[in-house]
C-alpha cells in the first residue's frame, strides 16, 4: 500500500523502514525513513475530514502568508509530489500526506517540567498571534461547528435517545454528570451571543504531541494543522488546561491519577499571555479560566457520546474504553472546577508584578 504512494513523491520503494507513530486518534500516521532522511506519512480519516482538499487550501493559505511576513518562523508543511499535489491518493481511493520530519526533534506524550507547558504555550499563542492580520474569511471549515458545545450536546442527547438500555445503565453516573455542568453551556451561549469573543486562527487541538522540542526543552513548532480553522482562543487555552494539567492522561482507568498542578496552570497562563497578552480583549482574558471548563466538558461530552453511539468515532481498544475516558474527563472537570478560586490567585499575582516578567515577546 505504502510503495504506491512513495513513488508518487518520487520516493525509493526498494528499502525503507516504517513504523506507526504518535497517538493520534484519527489520523493514521507513519515515520519513514529512506537513505537516511526521514519523513512522516499519514494517512486521512475521510470519514472525519469527508473534504481533505479544504485542509490542504487552508494550510497553503496559511504558509504563504507565514513565509512572507515571518520568513524564520517553523511551518511544517507537507511536501509535494511530483505532480504538484501535497495530498496524494491510493488506488484504494485513500489520501495520503508526506510531511518532512523535523530533525532534531522529539514530541512528548505528557508533561514533566513547568517549562515544557510554557514553551508549549507560548508556540500556540505564537501561531494565532502572527497570523492576528490574516484575512480569516479566506479559511474554509474542514469539520463544521467542530467545538460547538451546544451542538455536542445536542448529539449527546440524540445519542441517549438512541443508545441500547445496557450502556445508558452503565453511564448513568456520567449522564447525570452531564445535567450536572449544563450552566457551561449556557455561559458558553451566552459568550457566544454576545458577540464579544471574535474569532481567529485556531489550531483546536493543542495536546503536547502537537508541538515539537528540541533536546533542550525548547519548543521547535505546532504540528497536526488539520483543525486549523476560524474558532475561539477558549478552544486552544482549554485543550491546553485538559492536557497539560493532569500528570495522567484522558487514557487513565486510576482516576487517582488525574488531578490538577497548578504550577502547570501558571505556565500555561504565563506562556500564552507572553504572545496573545497584546491581542486578547479584555473579555477573552476574562475568560480564562472557563476556557478549562468548556474544553474538558466538551471533551467528557464527546467520549460519552461515542460510547452511547457504540464508540463508532474514536475507536475503543477495550469494551467501555470510552466510557472510561469520559469518567476519567469528568473527574478532571470537577477538579478543575475545584480549583478555580487558586487559578483567579494565580492571574492576579501574575498580574500584579512589572510587565517585565513577563516575556512580551512579539515574534
Ligand atoms: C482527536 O486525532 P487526534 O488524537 O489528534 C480529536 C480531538 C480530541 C482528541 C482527544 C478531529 O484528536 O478533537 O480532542 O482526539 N480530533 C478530531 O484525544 O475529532
Ligand atoms: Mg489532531
Amino acid at each position: 500500500m505504502f510503495d504506491e504512494i512513495l513513488l508518487k513523491f518520487g520516493l525509493r520503494i526498494d528499502s525503507y523502514e516504517i513504523e506507526a507513530f504518535g497517538s493520534g486518534l484519527i489520523n493514521d500516521t507513519y515515520k519513514l525513513v529512506i537513505e537516511e532522511k526521514s519523513y512522516i506519512l499519514q494517512q486521512i480519516n475521510t470519514a472525519v475530514f469527508t473534504n481533505p482538499q479544504i485542509i490542504i487550501n487552508n494550510l497553503e493559505l496559511i504558509e504563504k502568508y507565514l513565509n512572507k511576513r515571518y520568513p524564520g518562523y517553523l511551518f511544517v508543511a507537507p511536501l509535494k509530489s511530483i505532480t504538484g499535489e501535497s495530498i496524494v491518493r491510493s488506488s484504494a481511493g485513500d489520501f495520503f500526506r508526506l510531511f518532512p520530519f523535523v530533525q532534531g526533534s522529539h514530541a512528548i506524550d505528557t508533561l514533566e517540567s513547568q517549562k515544557e507547558a510554557f514553551e508549549a504555550a507560548r508556540q500556540f499563542g505564537r501561531f494565532t498571534h502572527l497570523l492576528n492580520n490574516f484575512n480569516i474569511e479566506l479559511l474554509e471549515y474542514p469539520l463544521i461547528a467542530f467545538h460547538d458545545l451546544s451542538l455536542r450536546f445536542a448529539q449527546f442527547e440524540v445519542a441517549y435517545a438512541n443508545a441500547h438500555i445496557l450502556r445508558k445503565e452503565q453511564a448513568l453516573a456520567e449522564i447525570n454528570e452531564v445535567y450536572k455542568h449544563q450552566e457551561i453551556i449556557e455561559t458558553y451561549a451566552h459568550l457566544l451571543d454576545s458577540d464579544e469573543i471574535p474569532l481567529r486562527v485556531i489550531h483546536h487541538d493543542t495536546k503536547i504531541s502537537n508541538v515539537l522540542f528540541n533536546d533542550e526543552q525548547n519548543a521547535l513548532c505546532v504540528v497536526d494543522l488539520d483543525t486549523v480553522m476560524p474558532g475561539y482562543y477558549l478552544s486552544d487555552v482549554g485543550d491546553m488546561m485538559r492536557t497539560y494539567l493532569s500528570p495522567a492522561n484522558e487514557e487513565e482507568k486510576d482516576l487517582s491519577k488525574v488531578y490538577v498542578r497548578y504550577d502547570f496552570f501558571e505556565a500555561i497562563y504565563k506562556g500564552y499571555i507572553s504572545e496573545m497578552g497584546s491581542v486578547l480583549t479584555k473579555i477573552e482574558k476574562r475568560h480564562f479560566i472557563f476556557s478549562g471548563k468548556l474544553i474538558i466538558y466538551m471533551q467528557a461530552l464527546r467520549f460519552l457520546t461515542d460510547f452511547l453511539n457504540n464508540d463508532t468515532y474514536y475507536g475503543a481498544k477495550y469494551p467501555g474504553h470510552n466510557l472510561i475516558r469520559a469518567k476519567n474527563q469528568f473527574k478532571l472537570l470537577n477538579e478543575y472546577i475545584n480549583g478555580e478560586p487558586v487559578f483567579k490567585q494565580i492571574i492576579n499575582d501574575i498580574e500584579q508584578q512589572p510587565a517585565n516578567i513577563i516575556d512580551q515577546k512579539q515574534n
